[in-house]
């Protein structure tokens, strides 16, 4: 068992993110058996879930002549088009069914507001709006996590930039993490982490 002090923080292994899903990750549901198995060494398990109202702004369907993938400007900065993805209440935005969410201790849920996406568990996309885990955390005594899920280059690695930022000790086991990797983001994220102080492994 690991010490109190460290936290498990499970990103967001939901249906659509998993293949057959809105918004699959190639492999995403490879790394459910292991990710449970880590789960029992941890005595705080957190897990992120997308939660998006029907008519997000972070969905292209929201935005007329955009297709998946493309890009616009948001009073926030340069915003992804996603395909309609997480909607709350739907079978997409539920947790896989292999992942074994009863020693979660804590659910929270980002991008719930129309206007704004939240890709890293601590912050909205503005890096300021506060989602409240760093309290969380901070408040149970957590300064050390281990971040694994879905997807490594958007909220893996803001969730873990984010964390580094706020002065937490972050490992991003790369292993039970899966990416998106569109125009090299993959790469891109690698780097963010690593000048960041993530510890990949
Ligand atoms: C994610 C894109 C949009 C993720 C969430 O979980 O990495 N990516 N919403
Ligand atoms: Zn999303």
């Amino acid at each position: 068992m690991r010490p109190d002090n460290e936290a498990l923080i499970i990103i967001d292994v939901q249906n659509d993110f998993c293949p057959g899903g809105a918004l699959a990750v190639p492999g995403g549901d490879e790394i459910i058996p292991d990710i449970n198995a880590l789960s029992e060494d941890f005595s705080a398990v957190i897990l992120t879930q997308d939660w998006h109202p029907a008519n997000h702004r972070s969905f292209a369907s929201q935005h007329s002549g955009k297709a998946p993938f493309e890009t616009v400007e948001m009073p926030y900065g340069t915003q992804v088009l996603w395909p309609d993805h997480c909607v709350q209440g739907s079978q997409g935005a539920r947790f896989h069914p292999g992942l074994n969410t009863n020693r979660a201790d804590l659910i929270i849920r980002k991008g719930f507001r129309r206007e704004i996406d939240s890709y890293s568990a601590f912050f909205e996309n503005d890096r300021l709006t506060p989602t409240g885990l760093e309290g969380y955390l901070k408040t149970r005594g957590i300064d050390t996590l281990v971040l694994v899920g879905l997807a490594t280059d958007f909220c893996v690695n803001y969730s873990a930039v984010d964390a580094a930022r706020l002065g937490f000790a972050v490992t991003v086991r790369e292993d039970l993490c899966r990416g998106i990797d569109m125009d090299g983001s993959l790469s891109a994220a690698r780097r963010a982490m690593t000048q960041a102080g993530v510890r990949m492994i």
